[in-house]
This record gives C-alpha cells, structure tokens and sequence, in this order.
C-alpha cells in the first residue's frame, strides 16, 4: 500500500478549514493506504516560542484525530518531538535547501510580515522540518490544504537535490528505489512526493472575508466554525456570514466573482458529499435566507458527534498520551532506520 504522511500543528482551535482540507481526507484514505498522522508540536513553536498551553492543544489534536475517525490501531498517530528523527533529518535539509528558496515562501512572508528580521531562524526553516516529517517515512502521498501547496514543492526540491547530489552513494550503498518522475524513471533514496489537494473544499475562506482562508489565528471568532463550536454557536455564525445580496446561481459558472457565495457552496458541497453543481441543481435560484439554514442544520448534524466525541476523549488525557507514545514507538523503528541509511549516504559516522 502506498505510504500517506500529514501533520496538524497544536497552535489553536481546529476549524472546518482544517476539518475538510485535511482531517476529513486523513480519514477516507485509511482503506487504501498506510497513514501517518502527526502533530506536529516542534513546527508549532516557530511563530510563537511560548504557548499557555501546548501539551494541552497536542492532546485536543490527537482527540480531533481520533474523534473524526482515525484508528491509532490500524495507522501511526503520534506527536512530532516524540521522535528526535524529525529534527535530526531537518537539520540536513536545511544544508540541502537554499536560502533563496526558503525566501520565496509566501507562508513565510506572511507570518513574518514586514519585520522578517525578527521572525525565528525556525520560522524560515519550517518547510525543511516539514519535508523532513514527510521524507523520514518515505511517504509517497501528502493530503493537506492548497495552502501547503507550494511546501510540497519544495519537498519535492529538496528530495531530487539530495538524490541527484548523492546518486553515485545511493547506487553503490543499494539503499535506491526506481521511481518514475515525468516521463524519466530514476533511481532515488527519496520519493518524490505527490500532493493529495482535492475537492470542493482545498481551500475554505473566513466566514467575515471570502478573500482570506479561514484560519486559527483570525482574531475574529465569526470568521470560522470551529470543531468544538456548540449547535447554536455553528448556526449564529452561518446566519451572519457575509453574502452578497443575489439569490443562489443554477451552474458553479455563475459562482465567478461572488467569493462569499462561492465559499458557502463549496462547505455545503464537501460536507454533504457532493459536487458543487449537485448543490446548485438543488438550491440555484433560492435565497441565502433559504440556503443558510440549511448549510446550519448540515454542518451541525456533521460536527456535533465529532465535538462529543473530543470532549470524551479530552476526559482522559492517559488515554490519549498512551496513544501518542504507542504511535511514537512505532515512527521512531522507520524513522530510525532512514536516518541509518540516510548517514550511511552522507558519510556521518554513526556505529
Ligand atoms: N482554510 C483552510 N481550508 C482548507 N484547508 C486548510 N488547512 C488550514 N486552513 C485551511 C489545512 O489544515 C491542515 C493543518 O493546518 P496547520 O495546522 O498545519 O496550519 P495552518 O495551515 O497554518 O492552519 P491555520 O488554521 O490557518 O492556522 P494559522 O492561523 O496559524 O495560519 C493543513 O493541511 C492545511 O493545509
């Protein structure tokens, strides 16, 4: 079975963004692949050093994991410093990758604003963590949100330097794989790894703003749904939701240039399992007064045994750290054994 890898960072409250960009896709690929699911803890610590409570927040991620459906029995589920590999692969990266590539990240250039000269050295090396997460498992396929998009790439980078500068090691230590990368096949150490960005909802936008991704750190709790959001929270934010004032549209053609309404269709469509153009077949033509109950009364009857189930689960913290500490085992027996043959590669004494 091929190889999934994703991480969630413990930096907030999980909203319906995460939920359907990454979560939800976690749990659908269970049947066909082996998954890794991580939280990632040490990629949490590069924008803000100090958290209230950061064990805390790992705990509720792994309990939103568990609670949407992952099995910690069948797959890996684990928090990122639980296994020192991901730092000591990171490390590596970071003398693969150039800085000029590091500076052409947008997530970079956001988070850091316009004083990059005081954001973290951890800030701009968060995507060689991030490929050191995925590439310590030679993981083949990577389910996250089109915001990850452009990390991928450099994932992508990353492993093809490092195989093309280690190509002659790799063929002697007989540690490559055959790899089929366009239309040439390879030999590599590294896969190069596919992005799974699919669906209606890759992309879900703030409830306040159509233009701007919903997002944890919005200082606006309108602008999102969060996972532990009561009924009457979900519906309140729904019914003030920013719409434009025309009724819904017959074809998605007509969603152009109506970003808000664009967005509530594209939940509608994900949340219920269906296309956009089945959503407007159904609801073209009627009001938002119309559609946004309904939308109301779907994501409540999607989220609400997500969010029991996480309180639950947040009642027995044992519980979940046993989890995380079996998952951890468990990594850390691949993780090492990359780490051997990538030292073997490199030629760092380690025996
Ligand atoms: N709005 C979104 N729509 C679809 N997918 C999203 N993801 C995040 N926001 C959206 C996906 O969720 C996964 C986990 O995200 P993360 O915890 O690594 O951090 P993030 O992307 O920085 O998430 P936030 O919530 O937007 O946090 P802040 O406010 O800190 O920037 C990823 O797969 C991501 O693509």
């Amino acid at each position: 079975k091929p190889l999934v890898f994703s991480g969630v960072q413990p930096t907030g409250n999980l909203h319906l963004g995460n939920y359907l960009g990454a979560i939800r896709k976690f749990v659908a690929l269970q049947d066909s692949h082996e998954c890794i699911y991580c939280v990632v803890d040490l990629h949490a610590i590069t924008a803000q050093l100090v958290h209230g409570d950061l064990a805390g927040q790992t705990r509720s991620i792994t309990a939103a994991f568990l609670a949407s459906g992952i099995d910690p029995k069948k797959h890996i589920v684990f928090n990122q410093a639980r296994v020192p590999q991901h730092a000591e692969l990171a490390w590596i990266f970071n003398c693969v990758a150039r800085i000029g590539w590091m500076n052409r990240m947008t997530q970079f250039k956001d988070k850091a604003g316009k004083d990059r000269e005081n954001a973290s050295l951890g800030l701009l090396a968060y995507p060689s963590l991030m490929a050191a997460d995925i590439l310590l498992y030679r993981a083949t396929h990577v389910p996250v949100g089109d915001d990850q998009k452009q990390h991928l790439e450099l994932t992508r980078d990353i492993a093809t330097k490092f195989n093309n500068d280690f190509s002659a090691r790799i063929g002697e230590l007989g540690v490559g794989v055959e790899m089929q990368v366009g239309d040439e096949s390879v030999n590599g150490f590294f896969p190069i790894t596919e992005p799974l960005i699919e669906g209606p909802a890759t992309r879900v936008m703030s409830l306040r703003e159509g233009s701007k991704k919903m997002s944890k750190s919005d200082p606006s709790d309108l602008s999102r749904i969060n996972l532990t959001d009561d009924a009457d929270t979900i519906s309140k934010k729904i019914k003030k939701a920013k719409t434009d004032p025309e009724a819904l549209p017959s074809e998605v053609e007509g969603l152009e240039g109506r970003p808000e309404a664009e967005n509530l269709v594209g939940i509608y469509a994900a949340l219920a399992e269906m296309t956009r153009e089945q959503v407007l077949a159904q609801f073209g033509g009627q009001q938002f007064s119309a559609f946004k109950p309904a939308l109301a009364d779907l994501a409540v009857e999607k989220l609400a045994p997500i969010a029991s189930e996480m309180r639950k689960l947040e009642a027995d913290p044992a519980y979940i750290d046993s989890v995380l500490r079996d998952g951890g085992e468990r990594a850390g027996v691949i993780a090492e054994d990359t780490m051997k043959s990538v030292k073997e590669i490199i030629g760092l004494l380690d025996n």
